[in-house]
């Protein structure tokens, strides 16, 4: 039932681990229809402004303090559309400008459970469009007696046990946001005296190697996020980069993602350290990862030295971060190299359901 508390408003919402992410998912219809009033409540929902979050189901950081809003889609071409939304702690502000691609992997289950989509028995299909960046995904659910299966034996990186496979197929994701795959036209610029690849397959990313800025790249999280020295250069180079990937000026948005490159430790193609892009990454973004697995495949790109692809019409690029690895399969066109489809396997799953009680007022202002 509502909460009958005279100031306090409930909104159905459902807490999911999406990936190595967690998010609070809200059906488009249960928040308001004005952009204003909407952040208004899902800030009040996750707990702004504090960068704890004390006083709402925010997780104090990036990767927990997420948003996904789904709903059925108009699009001929998508069965629900996922609108991401990062909360920035510093600013109380969303920022829409990114997708994200682990909590893309809870977006199939949510529809599934809402009976956004109606599941087929063993295995559905949910065909989703990521609002932020005009692209799409399939994502294919395990579904037996058409209900959502969670369980499974599926490992991935950065979460503890097993759960059941969501496999997400990218289609439509080059240049998702900055409009070419090589948005600077170049595999690889130099900013700041320093190499850089500036790409986008559905996440704009500036690779450097990490001895270029002084680092090993084998470096924990902690310790590079205590680097004020190198945190500075980074940011120097990510607001040039920003422009230069037509981006405008990224001051105040979470892309691009910065990530160090380094050659692999544990047998994978190449080992990173992802900024996101003020904060370094426990492990690494779904499509972040998908960005730097293709650089891979350029001899000019600042991996090169260490993880070139040769050409291939499948490659399995293994990309280690600093809790595991994770796998991306690219397919690319025989005959040019180009890259024509991106897959790779997540787990989610729901975490609880109910209400989130926010203290604002949720009536329409007008
Ligand atoms: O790159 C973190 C995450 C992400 C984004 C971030 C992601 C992606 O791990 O698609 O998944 O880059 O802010 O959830």
């Amino acid at each position: 039932p509502p909460s009958t508390d005279s100031t306090l408003h409930g909104v159905p919402c459902v807490l999911m681990r999406g990936g190595t992410s967690k998010a609070a998912f809200f059906l488009a219809d249960d928040l308001p229809a004005g952009a204003i009033e909407r952040d208004r409540v899902l800030l009040a929902a996750m707990g702004f402004p504090d960068a704890k979050q004390i006083d709402g189901i925010g997780g104090g950081n990036p990767l927990t303090t997420k948003i996904a809003i789904v709903s059925r889609s108009s699009d001929a071409r998508a069965d629900v559309d996922y609108l991401f939304g990062q909360v920035v702690a510093a600013e109380s502000r969303i920022d829409y400008a990114p997708t994200c691609g682990n909590i893309l992997s809870a977006v199939g289950p949510f529809a599934v459970d809402q009976g956004l989509v109606s599941a087929q028995d063993g295995q559905t299909t949910v065909r989703i469009r990521m609002v932020n960046t005009a692209s799409y995904c399939d994502a294919v659910l395990q579904t037996p007696g058409k209900r959502m299966r969670y369980d499974g034996s599926t490992q991935i990186s950065g979460v503890p046990g097993t759960a059941a496979p969501i496999e997400l197929r990218f289609s439509d994701i080059l240049g998702s946001s900055c409009g070419a795959l090589l948005p600077t036209g170049h595999a690889c610029d130099s900013i700041d005296g320093v190499a850089v690849t500036c790409i986008d397959n559905g996440m704009p990313v500036v690779l450097m190697r990490a001895a270029d800025l002084d680092c090993t790249g084998y470096e924990s999280p902690a310790e590079l996020d205590a680097n004020a020295t190198l945190k500075a250069r980074i940011e120097s180079i990510r607001l040039k980069a920003g422009a230069l990937m037509g981006l405008g000026d990224v001051t105040n948005k979470v892309v691009p993602k910065m990530t160090l490159v380094s050659p692999a430790l544990d047998g994978g193609t190449l080992n990173t350290r992802t900024f996101i892009p003020k904060r370094c990454h426990d492990a690494i973004g779904v499509l972040c990862a998908v960005s730097v697995a293709s650089a891979c495949i350029f001899p000019e790109a600042v991996t090169a030295g260490f993880a070139l692809r040769p050409h291939a019409p499948l490659h399995d690029i293994a990309v280690e971060h600093p809790t595991g690895e994770f796998t991306v399969r690219l397919t690319t066109e025989q005959a040019t190299g180009v890259i024509t489809g991106a897959a790779l396997l997540r787990t989610a799953r729901a975490l609880f359901r109910g209400e989130v009680l926010v203290n604002v007022d949720l009536s329409p202002t007008h």
